[in-house]
């Protein structure tokens, strides 16, 4: 048997990436309890997967207002993953609705193009799906298959307009270094709409909070689209197509589809069929930080509860909390704005009164009017996980 050491190498497509791969147990875990797991250059995170690499964000590292990148999750489809060159590394544009193709440095980018940065959540479309009852499959994720962070690079529109956009263009597809370990794997490629692809906050991102982008998170340079689920945030780019017909690989026409219908979000016509569409923007949604659900507090105390709320753009509104039954529900304390792709930290606090189980209830309303669900819609991917966040304390 390979050892984990070795996985964690071909994971990387056989370069050597210094640093040691550890796996340690959680404390005092019990068994089928989460396994931590080190990449090198980033902290101990959950383990999902170890080829590919799939390492989710624990709770703790959710609480400040920006993710750090040591912190934040990782997710790959493809195992052989090479580490790149800055210096060799190439951004080929083309397709067949490029008039003027181009190749461009990563010195290029960084200088001929306007710099750009915004802050915005970066949550895969799976996050929660290990919540989901009945289970599907897919990576079991919990709630940390996401992250907030400033992102900085240039406008994929100004780099598109340098290539010159034809008119009949109607998406941009997407490719990415890593590649599949066999050949019957299909290569990770995405597209999006050209409008999206227009869209101003629709960047090539070089930084990530200010430093240049980890490794496991897209170096030297991947997609952001805000507001948009993972899916669509490339990493290590290397090739974008300006296409004139819809894009028909495997991972637009076979995954990260919803049922038609099912959910709101921004269309993306040219990838309907009449019973499914892709996954697109984000749901409003919530996340509570603390307190832990089983804590213990006692009877007429004062309990702070904190977390986080966001959406796909519109921004947060309000978030309200219950804490009887879902009756009345009272405003919390929202953050500071930090841009309507960003979330947003609440806070509120509970005075608790009998002794008991205290079951709190958070709901988050986003400034297009959206709330959470009560119950989950199933879908047979495991998306969407939007329902109404609760704690429950034990008040004694
Ligand atoms: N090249 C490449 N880019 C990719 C992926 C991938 O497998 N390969 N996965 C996508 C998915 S599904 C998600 S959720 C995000 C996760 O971004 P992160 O790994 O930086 O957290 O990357 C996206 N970009
Ligand atoms: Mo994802």
């Amino acid at each position: 048997m390979p050892s984990r050491r070795d996985l964690l190498l071909a994971a990387a497509g056989g370069v050597l990436l210094g640093g040691t791969a550890r796996s340690v147990l959680a404390a005092g875990a019990a068994p089928g309890a989460e396994e931590l797991g080190q990449l090198p250059s980033k902290k101990l995170l959950i383990r999902r997967s170890w080829r590919p690499p799939n390492y989710e964000t624990p709770l703790a590292d959710l609480v400040p207002a920006y993710t750090s990148n040591d912190a934040f999750f990782v997710r790959y489809h493809l195992s052989v993953i090479p580490e790149i060159d800055t210096d060799t590394w190439r951004l080929k544009i083309g397709g067949a609705g490029a008039q003027k193709p181009l190749m461009l440095t990563l010195r290029d980018l960084k200088h001929d193009f306007k710099r750009v940065s915004l802050v915005a959540v970066n949550q895969c479309s799976g996050n929660r799906r290990g919540l989901f009852a009945p289970r599907v499959p897919g990576v079991q994720w919990g709630n940390g298959a996401m992250g907030n962070a400033e992102w900085t690079g240039v406008r994929l529109r100004d780099v598109l307009t340098r290539a010159g956009i034809a008119g009949e263009a109607v998406e941009v597809v997407f490719n990415g270094a890593d590649t599949p370990v066999l050949p019957g794997t299909p290569d990770y490629l995405k597209s999006i709409p050209i409008e999206r692809a227009l869209d101003e906050r629709t960047l090539i991102a070089f930084e990530m909070n200010g430093r240049a982008l980890p490794h496991w998170n897209g170096a030297p340079a991947r997609l952001v689209v805000p507001g948009w689920t993972g899916t669509y945030w490339v990493k290590h780019l290397t090739e974008v197509r300006v296409e004139t017909a819809p894009f028909d690989g495997f991972w637009m026409t076979g995954a990260y589809r919803v049922p038609a219908g099912a959910f709101p979000g921004a269309p993306f016509k040219t990838q309907e069929t009449p019973l499914t569409t892709p996954i697109t923007e984000i749901l409003v949604n919530s996340l509570i930080t603390s307190p832990l659900s089983g804590a213990r507090v006692k009877a007429g105390s004062r309990v702070e509860l904190a977390g986080k709320a966001w959406d796909g753009g519109a921004g947060i509104a309000a978030v309200e909390v219950s804490t009887d039954g879902r009756q009345t529900w009272r405003p919390a304390t929202l953050g500071k704005d930090l841009g309507r792709f960003a979330w947003r930290e609440f806070r509120y606090r509970i005075e608790t009164q009998k002794p008991g189980l205290l079951v709190v209830a958070v709901r988050a309303r986003s400034l297009g009017g959206a709330t959470q669900p009560d119950k989950l819609t199933f879908n047979p991917a495991g998306y969407h996980d939007n329902i109404v966040q609760t704690v429950t304390l034990e008040v004694g």
